[in-house]
């Protein structure tokens, strides 16, 4: 097992000299972020990339993400040149050794939350999510009124992309995906990038829009379309344990047992009700993920690539990118390895 922490990039208040200092962290998992979606990424951008963590005593283990344009996702003619500028991409990672690509397929939305800053009872705050919040949202307006999200919308924009997924229901967007594995998993094969997708967050339809990644039957049917090893998944246990349907252990024994975990994911969830859920420190105790059956099972299946503490609450005061504080998830990549030692010694 890597242990790697997020890095996003020069604009990161959380340097990468800082990184360096979490004992035991040795990778970094990274992206371009101002080249325009659908466009390739420029091999001489991502080689400066490289060289940057490089110089910093790190490796850069992990690109997450390239993200997939929504014409793929909608199977418009277009996708043609864009899943070509994709495999780009991904050619461009395997020339520079950049082993594994983490993407995912959701619809418009990347992982969404009502509440960037819920207070909990020890006075951090934590990301938090809420059908009934979520279902009271305007889209009418743009991405304006949804917490935290990135990508903006205008209202125009977000409209007439909502209306043409009316006509991509679940298995249209299934037959969408299928075309863009079949023409980028050989080519990542055959330069030797793991394709890592990353499943839906929260693992169900939000705003009417389908999702499909979001248990083990998804992961097995999606590696079984290009059955090839660079065919794979990042296991993420906060996504999928938001679903208390999904037995964790028992879909990274399924899919890791086939050899096709290539990343991981670990966070803690704590259910509060029916689709709601708050994010919650790492250990095992204060959540509803059993972090120590789903690294025994990563163990047993012989898991060895990069895992990395996914979001963390804010703590002692810290401020920054929802999820992306540094002191959280460092407390979280030194559990992470304690449970791991014990595991595995
Ligand atoms: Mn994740």
């Amino acid at each position: 097992m890597i242990m790697t922490f997020r890095w996003f990039g020069a604009d990161d208040p959380i340097p990468l000299k800082h990184i360096r200092q979490i004992p035991g962290v040795t990778g970094v998992v990274s992206a371009l972020y101002d080249i325009p979606v659908g466009d390739a990424w420029p091999r001489a951008r991502l080689e400066r990339l490289v060289a940057d963590v490089d110089e910093a005593g790190l490796t850069l283990s992990v690109v997450e993400s390239i993200p997939v344009h929504e014409d793929i996702k909608l199977g418009r003619p277009t996708r043609d040149r864009l899943v070509d500028q994709y495999a780009e991409s991904v050619q461009h990672m395997g020339e520079l050794g950049i082993p594994v690509l983490c993407y995912n397929f959701m619809p418009i939305f990347d992982w969404t939350r009502t509440d960037l800053a819920m207070v909990q009872p020890d006075g951090s705050t934590a990301l938090a999510y809420d059908d009934a919040a979520l279902s009271r949202i305007d889209l009418s307006r743009g991405t304006g009124d949804l917490p935290g999200w990135a990508t903006a919308y205008d209202a125009t924009t977000l409209g007439a992309l909502l209306a043409a997924y009316k006509e991509v229901d679940a298995e249209r967007l299934w037959e969408n995906f299928a075309y863009f594995l079949e023409r980028v998993v050989p080519v990542a094969q055959s330069v030797g990038v793991k394709m890592a997708i990353h499943p839906d967050d929260p693992p169900w339809p939000i705003f009417g829009l389908p999702r499909i990644i979001t248990d083990g039957a998804a992961f097995d049917r999606l590696t079984r379309i290009v059955d090839l090893p660079a065919n794979g998944v990042t296991f993420c246990s906060g996504s999928l344990g938001a679903a208390p349907s999904n037995d964790l252990p028992a879909i990274v024994r399924s899919i890791g047992g086939r050899g096709r975990i290539h990343f991981a994911h670990c966070r803690n969830v704590k259910w509060t009700g029916d689709r709601r859920f708050n994010e919650a420190p790492h250990p095992s105790r204060f959540g509803d993920v059993d972090m120590h059956a789903v690294l025994k099972a990563l163990h047993e299946t012989g898991f060895s690539g990069p895992m990395r503490p996914d979001h963390g609450r804010m703590i002692w005061g810290e401020t920054g990118r929802p999820g992306y504080g540094l002191y959280d998830r460092a407390l979280g990549a030194t559990y992470l390895q304690g449970l791991w030692e014990g595991i595995t010694r």
